[in-house]
C-alpha cells in the first residue's frame, strides 16, 4: 500500500510480538457504551499476556495499524464508519472515510504490516439459505497465512456449509482444547474440526508445519466460548431463527445482514447473547497473546 495511505501507531512500530484485533466488531458489532469497554478490554488482555495489541481501523481513509486511545475512541464512536473488507478498501481511501475493518479486512492489513497472530470473535460464512451470500472472510482465510482466533463461525450461519468452503479452500480448521467445532454462543455444534491441538507451542509448530508444505492458508484455531457465558445451541437456535427471518421479510441483503442479525439476536435474548460475545471476545484476546508469545519464544530458539 502507498505510504500515505497506511500508518503505524507509536506502540506498534518498534514492537515484534503483535497481536492484530479486528474493528468491526466494534462499528457493526456491539453497541455503543460496550463496543468502546471491549476495545480497551482486550488490547488489555493482549497486554497482560505480554503481547502488544494493533487494533486495525480506517480513519479519515487511512488504515491505521493500531490506534491511540484517542483515535480508538473516535472509530469506537464514528457515526458512519463505513463495514471494510478487501474490496472496500479502495473506497474507504477514495472517499477519506472512517471504517471498521471485518476479519477478511484486518487479515488483508496484517499481511502489509507482518502481523501474524490476529483475533476476532466469529468469523463470517456461508449465510443459511440466502440465495448466495458467502462471507469474504471465507476468501481471506484461503489466501493468507496467519494464526486466526475465533470462537468458530458466527451461529448465525450454515456452519456445516461453512466447515465444507473451509476443507475445499484447505484451512485447517484447529480445535483448541476441544474435538468439536465451537458454534460462538454455544460451545458444542455436532460438527467436526480438522485437528485438536491443546497448548500455544503446539499451535506455532502447526502453523509452521502447514506453511513448510507451501499451502499460504490460514490456520483459523478456534477456542470456544467460556463455560460460565455459554449459552446451548438448543436455546440459541429459535432465536437465530426469528431474527434470521425476520432480515428476510424486511429485506435485509448483503453487508448489513450480519449487524442485524447480531443486534436483533442481543434483544431477543435479553443481553445474554452479547454478554457471550462479549466474553469469547476477551477470551480470544487472550489466547492470541499467549500464541504470539509462544510465537516469538520459538523463533528465537530457531536462531540459537
Ligand atoms: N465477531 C464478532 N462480531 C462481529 C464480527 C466478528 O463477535 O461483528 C464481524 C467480523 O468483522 C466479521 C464480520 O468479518 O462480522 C462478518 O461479516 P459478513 O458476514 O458480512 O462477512
Ligand atoms: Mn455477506
Amino acid at each position: 500500500m502507498d505510504k500515505n495511505t497506511i500508518t503505524y501507531a507509536e506502540t506498534v512500530r518498534a514492537e515484534n510480538i503483535l497481536v492484530a484485533l479486528e474493528s468491526t466488531v466494534l462499528t457493526h458489532g456491539l453497541p455503543r457504551p460496550q463496543n468502546l469497554q471491549l476495545a480497551r478490554d482486550m488490547e488489555q488482555a493482549v497486554r497482560a499476556g505480554g503481547a502488544t495489541p494493533a487494533t486495525i481501523g480506517f480513519l479519515d481513509g487511512k488504515l491505521h495499524i493500531g490506534l491511540d486511545a484517542a483515535e480508538l475512541e473516535q472509530l469506537a464512536n464514528a457515526e458512519s464508519a463505513y463495514k471494510v473488507g478487501p474490496r472496500d478498501f479502495a473506497t474507504v481511501i477514495a472517499k477519506k472515510l472512517h471504517g471498521g475493518t471485518t476479519v477478511a479486512g484486518t487479515m488483508l492489513a496484517c499481511k502489509h504490516a507482518g502481523i501474524k497472530v490476529f483475533a476476532t470473535g466469529g468469523i463470517g460464512g456461508v449465510h443459511r439459505d440466502a440465495p448466495f451470500d458467502i462471507s469474504a472472510d471465507l476468501q481471506a482465510l484461503a489466501s493468507m497465512p496467519m494464526i486466526v482466533v475465533c470462537a468458530g463461525a458466527k451461529a448465525i450461519l450454515d456452519l456445516p456449509a461453512t466447515l465444507e468452503y473451509l476443507e475445499t479452500m484447505s484451512v485447517p480448521v484447529v480445535g483448541y482444547g476441544t474435538d468439536e467445532f465451537p458454534a460462538f454462543y454455544s460451545r458444542e455444534s455436532g460438527l467436526d474440526i480438522s485437528v485438536r491441538l491443546d497448548t500455544p507451542q503446539q499451535i506455532v509448530e502447526f502453523a509452521r508445519a502447514h506453511w513448510a508444505t507451501g499451502v499460504q492458508s490460514a490456520v483459523l484455531l478456534t477456542n470456544p466460548v467460556p463455560e460460565t457465558e455459554s449459552i446451548s445451541k438448543s436455546e440459541m437456535e429459535p432465536f437465530i431463527l426469528q431474527a434470521t427471518q425476520e432480515a428476510h421479510a424486511q429485506g435485509i441483503h448483503g453487508k448489513a445482514v450480519t449487524p442485524f442479525l447480531l443486534s436483533r439476536i442481543s434483544e431477543l435474548t435479553g443481553g445474554k447473547s452479547m454478554q457471550a460475545n462479549l466474553a469469547l471476545l476477551l477470551n480470544n484476546a487472550r489466547l492470541a497473546a499467549q500464541i504470539a508469545v509462544a510465537w516469538h519464544v520459538s523463533e528465537g530458539a530457531r536462531l540459537a
